[in-house]
């Protein structure tokens, strides 16, 4: 008796025990762990796109990096698999199959999608390079080529690059297969074909080192707004933001530009930003600060310039990103380190989100 009176004394002060412990345990990491909000959750309260370039190969193979990535994020970039190359490698065949998982996925996540890019001089097939065309035959292709693959993501695609890095280092068009063989309207046109094909998807140009001001922004600034004059369905610019600690673009430059965009009537998103560190100076720790600094920098321009709505990096980790292969040597670039640990870099966009209106 006395022995079940007092088991059952003991078992409801152990459940006492055990729910205040439980109380504890649930409410103290919110209290001291504020690194569990994500980049995602406070995008979302300023009703605003932060984006990662997605790698296939990463996305089919490190579980890790699909949980960051839908955890961190609400827009992707298809970093490659959208290309004309990969997605269309014969004249009449396209191949969707890489990046109907990069649409699958985001899709299940809730994430916006950006697509990249259509009409760029890059990532060209054989059969379309190592052929002489006509300017009709060519019109053909890029028409046909425009159509296809906007049309196989009619609804899906929140923004298309258009067209990819056309200007080139003066005041005029890269001469590129485009440009040579349709001649210098095959940018309008391709804004128009690819309007027709999904009149709600929003049509970006895309281009890199036109980010502050100078000779080449001036020089996208005018393509855009000879483009709008044409009535050309223009709906934004995408800054790219490849930048170095070295030669971080001066905010107040970011800002003015953005802003006479804005004037013209169009959206900027910040499209592939990463930030190199091999150049620099310091300790790999002082370099990670002042890599830290880029980021924030340019994300707070962003958020406090109401026709910036997306911030994407190119990659997030730097387990997976293009620079080391193309600069030959190691480098950290993104907001993430290898083992998918926040990087100062993490921590600076978390503190501009927190205290960002947009
Ligand atoms: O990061 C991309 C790399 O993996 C590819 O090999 C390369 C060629 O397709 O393109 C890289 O991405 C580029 C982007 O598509 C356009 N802006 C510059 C990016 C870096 O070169």
């Amino acid at each position: 008796m006395i022995f079940k009176g007092l088991n059952k004394y003991l078992s409801f002060s152990a459940l006492i025990i055990l729910g205040l412990t439980a109380t504890l345990l649930i409410s103290l990491p919110a209290i001291s762990q504020p690194a569990n909000i994500t980049l995602r959750d406070l995008a979302q309260e300023q009703n605003f796109h932060i984006g990662a370039a997605v790698s296939i190969k990463a996305l089919r193979n490190d579980p890790t990096y699909r949980e960051v990535l839908a955890r961190e994020f609400n827009m992707v970039t298809p970093e490659n698999v959208m290309k004309f190359k990969p997605i269309h490698p014969e004249r009449d065949r396209y191949d969707f199959t890489a990046a109907n998982e990069i649409v699958t996925f985001a899709k299940a996540h809730q994430m916006q999608i950006r697509g990249h890019t259509l009409v760029w001089h890059r990532s060209l097939p054989d059969w379309l390079t190592e052929t002489e065309w006509t300017r009709e035959e060519l019109m053909e292709i890029l028409r046909r080529h425009i159509f296809t693959v906007i049309s196989h993501y009619r609804g899906d695609i929140y923004a298309w690059d258009v067209v990819n890095e056309a200007v080139g280092c003066k005041d005029s068009l890269r001469k590129t297969i485009w440009q040579q063989g349709i001649g210098s309207d095959y940018v309008e046109l391709a804004f128009r074909w690819a309007h027709e094909a999904d009149p709600q998807a929003l049509l970006f140009y895309n281009d890199y080192d036109g980010e502050g001001l100078g000779e080449k922004s001036d020089a996208i600034y005018s393509l855009v707004k000879d483009l709008l004059a044409k009535d050309v369905p223009i709906h934004g610019v995408g800054l790219q933001m490849h930048k170095s600690i070295k030669n971080p673009p001066k905010p107040e430059d970011v800002a003015t530009n953005i802003k006479r965009l804005g004037e013209l009537g169009l959206e900027v998103h910040i499209t592939e930003m990463d930030v190199q560190i091999h150049n620099g100076t310091g300790t790999q720790e002082e370099r990670l600060v002042k890599q830290a600094k880029v980021y924030q920098d340019i994300l707070g321009v962003c958020l406090k310039a109401p026709n910036c709505t997306a911030f994407v990096t190119w990659g997030f980790t730097d387990k997976f990103t293009w620079i080391p292969r193309a600069f030959g040597q190691p480098d950290f670039p993104l907001i993430f380190d290898k083992s998918y640990r926040p990087k100062p870099a993490y921590q600076a966009l978390v503190e501009v989100l927190s205290t960002a209106n947009h």
